[in-house]
């Protein structure tokens, strides 16, 4: 029994006019809300210190950033790793990351218990556009505001087991499934905002976001025999809805914790990481059954070439 007790701490809506500080101060509510459910490890959503501000079209570099850490942790959040180290919890959230080469990446960190960075994880598969769209209702602007991530799907030894991470676009792409699974990933952490509707009109709506969200988390950890543990940014920032819909998924690919609300919403389950071992040995043993020989156009062709035929 190699148990992690799990906090999902999904977030309500974060406005424009939000302050960090008023943000954090609802992180740590919750954080000393799994304190009290005895969690050992809480995950938060992605870009949890701001509004989701990719829906917006900015020009400016000044303006850009202000959405941005150029430290982690900074003046705003070392409150909650200091919180996090009380409670002797592991913590994981996402935010706008600025390097000291002035980079922009939508990053995502773990820490261990003692509040130490042991992981980070830069969102590979970047979603939307980079110009204004005037087709769209909103703006989902990652391909302008964000570089692709550089560090890969990195698995780390952590809480007993092999931890990996991943951000909101990525849990709908496989391949970022089978990339940690093939390095016995045990659990993936991954936070989300998603709009319930889709900008481009299409007659998409929230039901059919909840329905792909629940899906490609309980494939993508049934495929890999892997907890998984998705956490929305929830809620109507600004006007623009975000679906709720936060779950933690076990091995098997069953939901064992779900939100019910779209604000501040903790869920709570006690993970044990052997629960992936039998999948592991058995149906998804890869070293027995994959066949590679058969795969190499999965790396060597990024899209279907002529036509596909
Ligand atoms: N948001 C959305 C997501 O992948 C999206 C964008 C929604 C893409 C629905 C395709 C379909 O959940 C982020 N931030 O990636």
């Amino acid at each position: 029994m190699r148990k992690v007790v799990v906090g999902g701490a999904q977030l309500g809506p974060n406005q424009k006019t939000d302050s960090r500080a008023r943000i954090v101060e609802r992180m740590l509510v919750l954080l000393d809300q799994a304190n009290s459910s005895g969690c050992t490890l809480v995950v938060f959503p992605e870009l949890a210190l701001t509004t989701f501000f990719p829906r917006w079209f900015m020009e400016k570099q000044s303006e850009i950033d202000q959405w941005f850490e150029a430290s982690m942790p900074g003046p705003d959040t070392q409150p909650l790793f200091d919180r996090a180290r009380l409670h002797n919890i592991a913590i994981s959230f996402g935010y706008a990351e600025l390097t000291p080469d002035g980079l922009h990446y939508n990053t995502s960190i773990l820490t261990d218990q003692q509040g130490n960075i042991i992981a980070r994880y830069r969102k590979i598969h970047l979603p939307g556009h980079s110009e204004f769209d005037s087709s769209r209702d909103f703006q989902h602007l990652e391909k302008r505001y964000f570089l692709p991530g550089d560090l890969g799907f990195p698995v780390t030894q952590a809480m007993g087991g092999r931890i990996g991470m991943c951000i909101c676009n990525d849990r709908r792409w496989p391949e970022t499934y089978r990339v940690m699974g093939l390095q016995g990933v045990e659990m993936i952490l991954l936070g989300y905002n998603t709009p319930s509707f889709n900008s481009q009109k299409v007659t998409e709506g929230p039901e059919d976001r909840l329905f792909h969200n629940a899906l490609v988390m309980q494939s993508g950890a049934y495929q890999n025999s892997s907890w998984v543990v998705g956490v929305a940014k929830a809620g109507i920032e600004d006007g623009f809805p975000l679906i709720g819909g936060s779950m933690i998924v076990n091995p098997d690919g069953r939901i064992v914790a779900a939100a019910t609300t779209e604000d501040d919403e903790l869920i709570v389950h006690d993970c044990d990481l052997d629960e992936c071992n039998f999948g592991k040995e058995t149906i998804f043993n890869f070293s027995r059954h994959r066949r590679i020989e058969h795969y190499g156009i999965i790396t060597s062709q990024v899209g279907v070439l002529n036509g596909g035929d």
